[in-house]
């Protein structure tokens, strides 16, 4: 039993948005950082019985209307007694299908919740819409004539006849044993020196990462490189239909759209397993989706074992309760007290190198991020550690070295995120020191498995607000003639990039942090993130980034960040800061080369309605690279949330990264754009309606049963239910 008629004891909870005052003499709510806050008896408490339950409403800043913002794991702590969890909001996502299902078919209690304000017009996907869909998604696959596969090839011709493999079929055994093979049940066909042999021709005529893949009474495939091959051996395998044992005959002519297909999965915020990282990249592979973000460090841990450093993973691998944050990083994220739980943790050297390979052999590239100069609270409190030991030990110079804090600058500053020492200080030069001693250590881990770094993306958002009060800052400002602090990132971007060039590899960052950047003075190879909004300056910053010869990865929050809700239901899971909602659907009719432009009207779902900034015009030979669905954990504990999150918006983002769909071209540019506008005329509107029913009839099919295989979760009925402009999304 605690003590509760003493007032030596605290609250300690999580609380995305600052706790503004609490409506109790009895108790005070403090901020303590990011957003952890403590609740704790004043002098006015007097106690309460056993069994008692007391009520302590507070008034936050905003976001209080999804399942997302109660945040578990309040803990008590009370003395010298160890914390104790006293509530915990029961995680939403279960592991299995079935009890994913559950959460949607419960009854809608709480309506009162469900709007934001009396305008909010979002779609309410209930219980019932989403049975419904359900059970008209299965009803309709039928509706597919024609062989299908997601992402859908960019040409095919079925004759109608399908050729039997009952003789077997060779294929290069590698691919047989591998996860793949194992996957499309493969390695159920019989293999004999008898069975029919997959013709592999490499031709130089055919598109990078192209295909060309005949079955009639023999099977040929041909291929200019082996990321082609690969495809090609996919998609054979997507077509193989174990019930009957046959392929469909026909002719495919296939090649991407974007060389660049991203997926981005932050482990930092909460840690996600090596086990769920390799089944992802099985997925992505299958989807043709060939560039794996890693974001390993951010506020609140670092991911990546370094040599040399093991203060970054052994303390900022890890939160608990340790405010003095000798032992691990504080809680944050509803992460709770203790430190043996599936939050925390890192990769070894070992691990990542393992990742590496197996993305390789799926031609995955892995593109490390150890987010810098903001976002880096993990790095400096983990090396502040280092620092007080070493000095401990009388070895000064060694201190100093990698000490990302300067303790003259007094800036009292708040990140996006709340936190108020998150940002590396781009003035002093141990800051460099750091960021080149981990650099040359990734760079070596990849050299030692014979998978060469080729990008490396330094982060660079969010760091408004800091240094202005730092005298190492100010020296520099005045010697190089920057006039504003928030220019710094700018200059910590030219000499980040200057270094990772150097290194023969290209550096990415993130539009924000580009946005302060002189382009003359960067490498001419750089890697663009572009994540404005659409309805704010998206478009506009894509356009001008493209334009300035940039390789420009579209990661657009309000069509492609997977952090957030598939529908506006409270019991929905993920951020809303830039949507209320993302659905498959929306993902599915995005048009990455139509994005909007000068004074279009952008409506969102809540009826608003936006003039787009002023864009500017894509110059002739300039385009997006690639696009990239974006996955931040703050909110998402488990794997199996993760991957709900995920899937089945990864199919849909495929299909637009590699297939470039012929209604996309009717597009008439200066028409209104929106999550639901219909862009077309009625006839195209059509044909996009049946491309949809033909993807997510294939889905059901054929892909959503692959997830379950590999226990991988997703959202179930898919892909969300809004019946909305007479089509169910
Ligand atoms: C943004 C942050 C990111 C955060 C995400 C949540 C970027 C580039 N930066 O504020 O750290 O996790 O939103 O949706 O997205």
């Amino acid at each position: 039993p605690l003590p509760f008629e003493s007032n030596n004891w605290a609250i300690y909870f999580s609380n995305t948005k600052p706790i503004q005052s609490d409506s109790s003499d009895a108790f005070d709510i403090t901020h303590i950082n990011g957003d952890l806050h403590a609740l704790t008896p004043t002098k006015n408490f007097t106690g309460f019985e056993a069994d008692a339950s007391l009520e302590i409403p507070f008034k936050g800043t905003f976001w209080s209307i999804s399942q997302t913002d109660a945040t578990p794991n309040y803990f008590i702590v009370s003395g010298e007694l160890e914390p104790e969890i006293i509530q915990s909001t029961q995680e939403q996502v279960n592991t299995s299908t079935e009890e994913a299902y559950l959460p949607f078919v419960a009854e809608f209690k709480r309506p009162e919740q469900y709007k934001r304000s009396e305008q909010d017009n979002s779609p309410l996907a209930d219980a019932e819409h989403l049975y419904q869909y359900y059970q008209n998604l299965q009803a309709s696959t039928a509706a597919e004539s024609q062989p299908r596969i997601i992402p859908k090839p960019a040409q095919s011709n079925w004759t109608g006849d399908t050729m039997s493999l009952d003789k077997g079929l060779q294929l290069p055994a590698d691919f047989l044993s591998s996860a793949l093979g194992k996957l499309f049940s493969l390695e159920s066909l019989p293999l004999s020196q008898t069975g029919l042999l997959v013709q592999l021709n490499q031709d130089d005529d055919i598109a990078k990462q192209g295909y060309q893949l005949d079955i009639g009474d023999t099977i040929q495939l041909r291929y200019r490189d082996t990321a082609g091959q690969f495809y090609g051996l996919i998609t054979l395998a997507g077509l193989y239909d174990p019930d009957s044992n046959s392929l469909p005959k026909g002719q495919i002519q296939d090649q991407p759209r974007y060389d660049f297909r991203g997926v981005h999965l932050d482990v930092a915020r909460n840690f996600h397993s090596k086990t769920f990282i390799e089944k992802l990249l099985d997925q992505m592979a299958l989807l043709k989706l060939n560039k794996l973000h890693l974001h390993l460090a951010d506020d609140e841990g670092w991911r990546l074992e370094i040599p040399g450093l093991p203060e970054l993973t052994d303390i900022g691998g890890y939160r608990c309760f340790d405010l003095t944050e000798r032992r691990c990083l504080q809680p944050q994220l509803g992460s709770g007290p203790f430190k043996d739980t599936s939050v925390n943790g890192y990769l070894s050297v070992t691990e990542y190198q393992q990742l590496l390979q197996y993305a390789a052999e799926r031609h995955i590239e892995i593109i490390p991020s150890l987010d810098m100069p903001g976002h880096s609270r993990a790095a400096i409190k983990s090396m502040e550690v280092r620092y007080q030991r070493l000095m401990a030990e009388g070895k000064t110079e060694q201190a100093q070295r990698y000490r990302l804090v300067e303790p003259e600058d007094k800036t009292v500053y708040s990140s996006v995120q709340y936190y108020n020492d998150n940002t590396l200080n781009p003035c002093i030069d141990s800051t460099y020191r750091f960021v080149e001693k981990v650099l040359s250590e990734v760079q070596a881990m990849h050299q030692a498995v014979g998978v060469p770094i080729q990008r490396y993306h330094i982060g660079a958002d969010e760091t408004e607000g800091a240094w202005v009060d730092s005298p190492a800052c100010q020296a520099l400002m005045q010697q190089q003639g920057i006039n504003e602090a928030d220019k710094l990132t700018g200059y910590f971007i030219e000499k980040v990039t200057a270094t990772v060039a150097g290194m023969g590899v290209t550096a990415g960052a993130w539009s924000d942090g580009l946005s302060h950047v002189d382009a003359q003075k960067l490498p001419e190879q750089i890697h663009a993130n572009v994540w404005g909004t659409l309805y704010w300056d998206g478009a506009k910053t894509a356009h001008q980034m493209a334009n300035t010869g940039w390789d420009v990865v579209l990661s657009i929050p309000d069509v492609l960040y997977f952090d957030f809700p598939y529908s506006a239901h409270p019991d929905e899971p993920g951020y809303y800061w830039a949507t209320r909602s993302t659905d498959s659907f929306q993902v599915f009719q995005f048009m990455p080369d139509n994005l909007p432009v000068h004074a279009e009207i952008w409506r969102d779902r809540m009826g608003n309605a936006f003039r787009v900034e002023d864009n500017t015009p894509l110059q002739d030979d300039a385009r997006a690279y690639g696009i990239q669905g974006q996955l931040w954990s703050e909110t998402l504990r488990l794997d199996s949330q993760v991957s709900y999150m995920l899937f089945p918006r990864l199919h849909a983002l495929a299909e637009r990264a590699w297939h470039k769909a012929d209604w996309e071209l009717a597009y008439t540019a200066g028409q209104s754009y929106g999550p639901d506008t219909n862009y077309f005329d009625q006839a195209h509107r059509q044909q996009q309606l049946a491309d949809w029913q033909g993807f997510a009839g294939t889905l059901v099919t054929g892909y959503l049963p692959l997830l379950t295989q590999q226990e991988l979760m997703f959202r179930l009925p898919p892909p969300g239910a809004v019946i909305e402009h007479g089509v169910l999304s």
